[in-house]
């Protein structure tokens, strides 16, 4: 049955092309059952409000400082996301105009550091960003970075070594957060360790904002003087970034993004990131986060009944990262499997991963996709079931298993509509 797509009639009559591609697109998403744990599906509204005449307003400067005339509406919507994000995070102030969350930790770096500081992040391969000073980023080349992993044995944050590295490295800044960590992070350990050594704690809750603006997760705001995350991700606004931060930081933050790194904001991401983040100030928006955590956790009981080999043994979060080493399949060829199957992962390294990065042993997995689209627990076992035969048929090499795999894929994915796509 032709479902109706979304992609306006201008759009269409003036390059047909894009807008094709934008409808195959999706449609893609539509009918594919999203477990890449960094995505999710914006509401329409935030999605109306990034497809606005904001985007043809420069506003370099803050509300009421800019350096173009013209702001009157601006201002207010950028006052509006900004106090929306101190309410919901508890912090004393926001800024909501990093254009992405590599910039954003950029800012934090410009504010802190000069070039050739010693700072500290976890290592990429360790479930870090490579903002977090891994080698082949800015953050690893213009800076001494050190970097911290996780217990070969435990598979979590390894705080002695935190702490034997803080002590020994005295770092200006220290990052806690990564992109494959799924256990609570424990910000008041790390918070402990930065005050011994006179480092500023960075919180990255890009991967977990939505939670902890939903309680499902610990807030970093007690400990952490500076926070960075993402828009994007658990939180489900549009692509953007915020940086918070105490109030003594305020001025350095502001300056760093502006006229620090950036020029003019994208007024209508800002707009889109208020309208999210008022989303995610009402309760339903905490009942998916806990939700998201319930999903997860189910998934992983059901993957390690299964015979799959979680790092961590678990997840206290929206994130699961399995070995496959047991399995005897790469990360490369289970993603490329699933894929194929309609189940979108991606692979990515485990800790202490014998392979190489554009080849991992691991398989990278989450639920905030789909616990958008209002799965539970049922289909946590039913997923889980076509990752073990994708899996399998993966290793036989058997395409045709997995072309059928893709048909009850489908099936699952459409019965739950997604926000922003069939709404
Ligand atoms: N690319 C993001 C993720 O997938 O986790 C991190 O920046």
């Amino acid at each position: 049955m032709a479902t109706e797509l979304s992609t306006g009639t201008s759009l269409q009559a003036t390059d047909p092309e894009i807008a094709r591609l934008v409808e195959e697109e999706e449609r893609r998403q539509r009918e594919t059952i999203r477990l890449i744990p960094s995505e999710n599906y914006a509401s329409k509204a935030v999605i109306e409000a990034t497809g606005t005449v904001l985007t043809n307003k420069y506003s370099e400067g803050y509300p009421g400082r800019r350096y173009y005339e013209g702001q009157q509406v601006i201002d207010p919507i950028e006052t509006l996301a900004i106090e929306r994000a101190e309410r919901l995070f508890g912090v004393d102030h926001a800024n909501v105009q990093p254009y992405s969350g590599s910039v954003a930790n950029l800012a934090v770096y410009l504010a802190f550091c000069e070039p050739g500081d010693t700072v500290m992040g976890m290592a990429l391969p360790m479930g870090g960003h490579l903002t977090h000073g891994w080698s082949v980023s800015i953050t690893g080349k213009w800076l001494r970075a050190v970097q911290y992993g996780v217990s070969r044995e435990t598979g979590t944050v390894d705080f002695d070594e935190v702490r034997r590295l803080a002590r020994e490295e005295r770092p200006k800044l220290i990052f806690c957060g990564g992109t494959a960590v799924p256990r609570i992070i424990e910000f008041d350990r790390f918070a402990e360790i930065a005050e011994e050594v006179g480092a500023i704690l960075v919180a990255d809750i890009a991967h977990i904002a939505g939670l902890v603006a939903g309680g499902a997760h610990p807030s970093p705001t007690p400990h952490a003087p500076v926070i960075s995350t993402t828009t994007h991700k658990t939180l489900r606004g549009p692509r953007g970034a915020m940086l918070m931060c105490r109030e003594e930081h305020a001025a350095a933050i502001d300056k760093a993004v502006f006229p620090g790194l950036q020029g003019g904001p994208h007024d209508h991401i800002t707009a889109a990131i208020a309208v999210a983040l008022e989303e995610a100030s009402r309760p339903e928006f905490a009942e998916y986060a806990h939700r998201i955590v319930d999903n997860s956790r189910t998934l992983a009981d059901e993957l390690i009944r299964r015979g799959f080999d979680l790092v961590s043994g678990g997840t206290d979060n929206h994130l699961i990262l399995i070995d496959l080493t047991s399995k005897e399949v790469a990360g490369k060829v289970a993603s490329q499997a699933l894929d194929r199957a309609g189940l979108e992962t991606n692979y990515n390294t485990v800790p202490f991963d014998p392979r190489k990065p554009f080849d991992p042993s691991g398989l990278r997995i989450g639920t905030p996709s789909v616990t958008t689209r209002g799965m539970g627990r049922d289909e946590m076992l039913t997923i889980a079931d076509l990752m073990d035969r994708v899996i399998e048929a993966a290793r036989a090499g058997d395409d045709a298993a997995l072309d059928r795999i893709r048909d009850e894929s489908r099936e699952l994915a459409t019965a739950f509509p997604a926000p922003g796509i069939d709404a």
